[in-house]
């Protein structure tokens, strides 16, 4: 037994190149170990090798399942190069052990198999193979881990120059064997966790009873074909709750986006304001803190039949949904207080997907889990999670890491004034800080016009900031075209519902509907009981002389001054985004024209 050879233990599943493997290192000298299937294998081929039982002097057991899972094996992995665990080898005549060459059980092969039951796939979770490699790979001062047959190459063209592995080597073979079983687990994981969510009561997942299962099944992937789809966290608790109602993969996306931005809008003012969002494809159609409506604000948001009762977070939705009626259609709703009746009773007359929010009073919980005949999704977020520092996701199979998003937003933001006018109004802090925030989480880029607390306007998605401006402006003036005296009037049939109401405004704003097909305006004026006349150029421009005041952000600065101009047309007064622009000067001339008040932020806000 006592040899000098330097041992090498061999046990793999899959068993691709052991032969040649296994010969070479015969060559340079290696005493081989192996365990039962890998060392019969090649012992056939003519080679001398020994079995693990010959070195633990116990025989394979449990069917397998104990085979390398012995003392003499991880006491001879584990040990170091230091006098107190040489004399621990000699005491117990165990050998060193330099090389460990292992791969697993095909667990994920396996659960693939159409014919899988829980039984045979638990027989395929890997316990002494992962031990070897974690043993070999924690102590690889000394000892190589291969666990790749891609490797084994290396190991013999390196073995064979230096008659030893080099530290790179050994570090990076252990990485590998590591990120190896760090991936096996999450396999098993995987698996236990789509086994048991289904096997165990729907209730009582969503509950997370008990050790929960931190797991949200979701109905499918960004479209109907991409199925199996769920959400879960890897620690902790699932901070998400499911009402009612059974939501997709964006309506998630869309739920977590829209609970960061209202947390993050209502803690940003002190007292804090209640907030809202209103979500469409992972960016804000509108958000909104809880200011009170006028007359007016409330028949343009069509709130107007209840006004007199609207609860500050209920003026909060109503304006979020009122800042773009045909974007919001389908929205996903995110509140940053516990939801009230009265914004139960607003949410219900809308088409929505679904609600998130920290809590439901009773009567806001039974409206809003009759909606859509108990189909609406209301999701319930503990107010108190703190996502982790580092957010990972992958694309394309490829892992992205960076810092979260964690950057606070709230008035000391827009200090640094850089035009000659420096009257930053509360008000307009107030705006500011809502347009910067939703900003925070719309797709870039992004530009946000904001007024009165509220989103008004907002271009997301461009691959070019002039086209934000303008789509956002657009957006803007449109919202503001909405108020006039003779749209407030439009004559629409009784019974008209609001999302044809909402579409046909907007054909009215914008005049398009004056130009459309024949059809297409036949149809919108069979909406009304007296066909109206377009809005004439002069009323236009009367109109628009009185949108100001206007706060304008952009999540990266602007190339250009004919941003500032675009902004300065939708009655920009105000205006933030970081500096940094071989423009700069350019731009802050052009608002100082303007006599607008302009804050650098030097704060990027892309958002993807
Ligand atoms: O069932 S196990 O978890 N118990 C063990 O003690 C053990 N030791 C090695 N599986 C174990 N292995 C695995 O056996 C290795 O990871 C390798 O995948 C496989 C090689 O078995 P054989 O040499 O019998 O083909």
């Amino acid at each position: 037994m006592a040899s000098s050879a330097p041992i090498a233990l061999l046990s793999v599943y899959d068993k691709t190149g052991l032969l040649p493997f296994a010969k070479g290192l015969k060559e340079l000298g290696f005493r081989l170990l192996g365990s039962g299937g890998t060392a019969k294998m090649i012992r056939e081929a003519g080679m001398e090798i020994e079995d693990v039982s010959s070195i633990t002097k116990a025989p394979e057991m449990l069917g397998g399942r104990v085979k390398t899972l012995h003392p003499a094996v991880h006491g001879g992995i584990l040990s170091r190069d230091i006098e107190s665990d040489l004399a621990d080898l000699a005491t117990n005549k165990i050998s060193p052990i330099t090389l460990v060459v292992c791969n697993l059980y095909p667990f994920v092969l396996q659960t693939q198999k159409p014919d899988c039951t829980l039984a045979g796939a638990i027989e395929e979770i890997d316990i002494g193979g992962v031990t070897l490699l974690r043993a070999a790979a924690k102590n690889h001062a000394r000892v190589s881990i291969i666990s790749s047959p891609s490797d084994y190459d290396v190991i013999l063209s390196e073995w064979k120059e230096n008659t030893a592995i080099s530290d790179a080597t050994k570090r990076g073979l252990a990485l590998k064997a590591f990120e190896s079983t760090k991936a096996y687990d999450e396999a098993i994981a995987d698996y236990f966790r789509k086994m048991y969510a289904s096997v165990d009561s729907e209730k009582d997942m969503i509950a997370g009873a008990g050790v929960g299962y931190q797991r949200l099944p979701l109905r499918y992937g960004a479209n109907p074909h991409q199925k199996p789809a769920q959400a879960f966290v890897e620690q902790g608790e699932m901070p998400v709750k499911i009402l009612s109602g059974s939501p997709g993969y964006i309506n998630l996306l869309d739920a977590l986006n829209s609970w960061a931005l209202v947390k993050e809008l209502a803690e940003a003012f002190n007292p804090p304001l209640p907030a809202a969002a209103s979500f469409k494809h992972v960016s804000p159609a509108g958000a909104a803190v809880g200011i009170p409506l006028d007359e007016r604000e409330a028949q343009v948001f069509g709130v107007a039949d209840i006004k007199d009762s609207l609860s500050p977070l209920a003026s909060a939705y109503a304006r979020a949904r009122g800042a773009d009626r045909m974007s919001s259609f389908g929205d996903f709703i995110a509140l940053s207080h516990p939801v009230d009746a009265i914004t139960a009773r607003i949410i219900n007359r809308e088409v929505s997907d679904g609600v998130i929010a920290p809590g439901y009073e009773p009567e806001a919980l039974d409206i809003l889990s009759k909606k859509k005949g108990g189909k609406y999704c209301v999701l319930q977020m503990d107010a108190n999670y703190v996502p982790p520092d580092i957010e990972t996701r992958q694309v394309y199979g490829i892992s992205l890491q960076q810092r979260r998003n964690d950057c606070k937003i709230d008035e000391t933001l827009f200090q640094n004034i850089v035009t000659s006018n420096k009257d930053l109004t509360k008000q307009a802090i107030t705006d500011l800080t809502v347009a910067t925030l939703a900003l925070k989480y719309t797709q870039s880029n992004s530009v946000c016009y904001a007024l009165n607390g509220a989103v008004i306007g907002l271009g997301a998605g461009q691959q070019s900031r002039i086209h934000c401006t303008r789509l956002a402006g657009d957006k803007a003036d449109n919202w503001w075209l909405r108020h006039h005296p003779r749209v407030l009037a439009l004559p629409f049939k009784k019974g008209t519902k609001r999302a044809d109401k909402a579409n046909a405004i907007d054909l009215f704003v914008t005049g398009q509907v004056f130009e459309a097909d024949p059809s297409e305006r036949a149809q919108w004026e069979s909406l009304f009981d007296e066909v109206p006349a377009p809005l004439s150029k002069e009323e236009r421009d009367e109109h628009m002389k009185q949108l100001t005041g206007v706060a304008c952000a952009s999540d990266a600065f602007f190339p250009f001054p004919d941003n500032v101009h675009r902004a300065r047309k939708s009655g920009v007064q105000y205006l933030a985004a970081p500096g940094g622009s071989i423009m700069d000067a350019e731009c802050i001339k052009t608002a100082n024209n303007y006599g607008i008040v302009f804050a650098h932020t030097n704060l990027r806000l892309f958002h993807h």
